[in-house]
C-alpha cells in the first residue's frame, strides 16, 4: 500500500517552498501527501509579504483530523511560527504516536523575513527535538538550536553533539551555507556517535527557495518506505541537487528547485559518501 506522510508546515503562496515544496516531493518519491496548515504567507521569488499564522485551535483540529483517519508512516515539521504551534504539534505527535519525525528547524526565509518568533526556538528545543529522528538545520540554524559559531568540521561537529542534547535521535548540519567554492557537505551525526559526510559538487544557482523544505521532506519520504536513515539521507541530497541543477527559471528573485528533475535518472548528480 502507498506510504502516507505527513507535512505540518507553512504555505508558500510561490509554491517553491513550504507544504507546496512538500507535496510535490512527497509525490515524486511515490508517498501519499497529508498535511496540516500552521501559517499562510504571501510571498514570491522576490520576498516573504506577509505572514498569517493559524490559530493554536486550528492546527490541533487538523492533526486530529488526519490522526483519527491515516496511518502515517513518517512525518516532516516545517514552519512552525511560534511556540504555541510548536506545542500543539509535539501534543499532536505524541497523541497519534508517530514516528520517523523528521524535523526542518525554520526560522528565517531567504530575504530574511522571520518565519519562527524569537522565544520559539526554546520551545523547540524542549518539545519538538525529542521527538525527531533527524533534525535537519542548515549552518545558521544550527548555529542558533547549539548557541555556538560554525567555522570548521571540528565546531560542526560539537555543534551537532550540543544539538543532540535536546534528544533527537540524529541530526544532518547542511552545507548549503557553508564556505567551499566547491562542494557542499551535509554532515550527519546520530546518538551513537555514528556520522556521515555527503558531498555534492556546489552548484552556481540563485534558484534555490525551498531547497530545506524539499530535502527535508525527500527525507521523510524516503524514512516512510522504510529507508535506513543513512539511505534516506543519500536519496534526498540526491533528489535536491537534481532539482538545484535544473532550474525552471520562475520569477524574478530567488526562484524554486525544479522538484521533477529527480524523476529522470540522466538529470541525476553525483552525490557521494565521504565517511
Ligand atoms: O524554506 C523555509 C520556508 C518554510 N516554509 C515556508 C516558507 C519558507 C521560505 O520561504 O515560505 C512557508
Amino acid at each position: 500500500m502507498t506510504k502516507q506522510v505527513l507535512t505540518i508546515a507553512g504555505s508558500d503562496s510561490g509554491g517553491g517552498a513550504g507544504i507546496q515544496a512538500d507535496i510535490k516531493t512527497f509525490q515524486e518519491l511515490g508517498v501519499y501527501s497529508a498535511s496540516v496548515l500552521t501559517a499562510v504567507t504571501a510571498q514570491n521569488t522576490l520576498g516573504v509579504h506577509g505572514v498569517f499564522p493559524m490559530s493554536r485551535d486550528a492546527v490541533r483540529q487538523q492533526i486530529d483530523a488526519i490522526g483519527d483517519d491515516f496511518e502515517i508512516a513518517a512525518l516532516k515539521t516545517g514552519m512552525l511560527f511560534d511556540a504555541e504551534l510548536i506545542e500543539e504539534t509535539a501534543e499532536g505527535i505524541q497523541r497519534y504516536g508517530w514516528q520517523n519525525i523528521v524535523t526542518d528547524p525554520v526560522m528565517i526565509a531567504k530575504g530574511g523575513a522571520s518565519l519562527l518568533q524569537h522565544e520559539a526556538v526554546e520551545a523547540m528545543q524542549k518539545y519538538l527535538l525529542p521527538l525527531a529522528k533527524v533534525v535537519t538545520p542548515n549552518i545558521p540554524e544550527a548555529e542558533v538550536l547549539s548557541g555556538m559559531v560554525i567555522h570548521d568540521a571540528v565546531s560542526r561537529q560539537k555543534a551537532a553533539e550540543r544539538i543532540l542534547v535536546f534528544g533527537a535521535e540524529g541530526v544532518v548540519i547542511k552545507g548549503g551555507h557553508g564556505t567551499s567554492p566547491d562542494f557542499s557537505e551535509d554532515f550527519y551525526l546520530d546518538r551513537n556517535g555514528e556520522s556521515l559526510l555527503l558531498r555534492s559538487a556546489r552548484l552556481k544557482t540563485i534558484q534555490t527557495h525551498g531547497t530545506g523544505c524539499t530535502f527535508s521532506a525527500a527525507l521523510a519520504a524516503e524514512l516512510a518506505k522504510g529507508e535506513a536513515v543513512e539511505m534516506a539521507l543519500h536519496t534526498a541530497k540526491q533528489f535536491i541537487q537534481a532539482a538545484l541543477a535544473h532550474p525552471l527559471n520562475i520569477g524574478g528573485g530567488h526562484g524554486p528547485t525544479n522538484h521533477s528533475a529527480f524523476r529522470n535518472a540522466e538529470e541525476r548528480e553525483e552525490v557521494y559518501v565521504v565517511r
